[in-house]
């Protein structure tokens, strides 16, 4: 179903301002809504170490990743909208965990995400959103036109929106203003959002009307946009496709997904 076309830049009216910053307020909201229920439906394991090689593979997924990290975020979102219980194992990389040789075996790239599916180990986390999609029949697209398409967004999400998260990452981690890469990483990421906007304007979901992992893999940059110096006032069709993918089953906002330690999701 196409959903109305909407202007990306126009500024907003006293009216359409007052939606706009209760939307914002909703979806914040929605993350402290959900981290309360993970929070109370969790249960709380310490793992220390990171058992790379066990004689018997475990039965259950084991997630590797960082709260404030989005390609983590992006499978623990995907997770959650599956329903699938998972060992979630926190990666300190401030503290250097992820070049230990042990992470190396598990993640030869040395960064998160990375799962573990019994023999079977997959990084990356849009080749993660595929697995995910292709094991459980879902979010991955009926037949290979939509998968192209989708994987066609992926690529897309690699190449332009993460520039978001590297304008993130000098704001908000380096806490460089004046980095010689900002303006540049800046006028990416806002040109990306700028299309997505305008593309949500005529498009109920990222790659057609269901959701995929193409909204899947998008959805964590935008709930941090602000993070990154972004207005959300400048994107109504994105705030409005945020909206939509919330009130789905296992959304919350990529905090709320994720604690800060390791965790059993039953
Ligand atoms: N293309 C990778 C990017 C993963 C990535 O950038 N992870 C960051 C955290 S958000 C990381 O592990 N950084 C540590 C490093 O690169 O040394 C993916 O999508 O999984």
């Amino acid at each position: 179903m196409a959903a109305k076309r909407k202007s990306p830049k126009k500024p907003a009216p006293k009216a359409k301002a007052k939606k706009v910053l209760k939307a914002t307020t909703a979806i914040k909201a929605s993350a402290v809504k959900s981290a309360k229920k993970a929070a109370k439906g969790a249960k709380i394991k310490k793992v220390s170490g990171y058992e790379p090689a066990k004689a018997k593979p475990s039965a259950r997924l084991v997630l590797y990743g960082l709260q404030p990290s989005m390609p983590s975020g992006k499978v623990a979102l995907m997770l959650a909208m599956l329903g699938e219980p998972y060992d979630y194992r926190h990666v300190d990389l401030p503290g250097g965990a992820h070049k230990t040789p042990d992470y190396a075996k598990i993640n030869r790239f040395q960064q998160v995400p990375a799962l573990v599916d019994g023999d079977e180990v997959v990084v990356q986390s849009n080749v993660i959103l595929q697995y995910l999609a292709e094991k459980f029949g879902k979010f991955g697209g009926k037949n290979p036109a939509e998968r192209r398409r989708i994987a066609e967004w992926l690529a897309w999400d690699l190449d332009r929106l993460t520039t978001l998260g590297q304008v993130r990452f000098i704001r908000k981690f380096l806490k460089q203003q004046d980095h010689p890469a900002l303006a540049f990483v800046e006028a990416r990421a806002r040109a990306a959002l700028e299309f997505l906007d305008r593309h949500l304007g005529a498009s109920k979901f990222v790659a057609g009307t269901q959701p995929t992992i193409a909204d899947i893999a998008i959805f964590g940059w935008i709930a941090v946009a602000e993070e990154a110096g972004f207005d959300p006032a400048h994107f109504p069709n994105l705030r409005d496709w945020a909206l939509r993918m919330l009130k789905l089953p296992g959304v919350a906002h990529p905090y709320a997904l994720l604690p800060m330690e390791d965790r059993v999701f039953a």
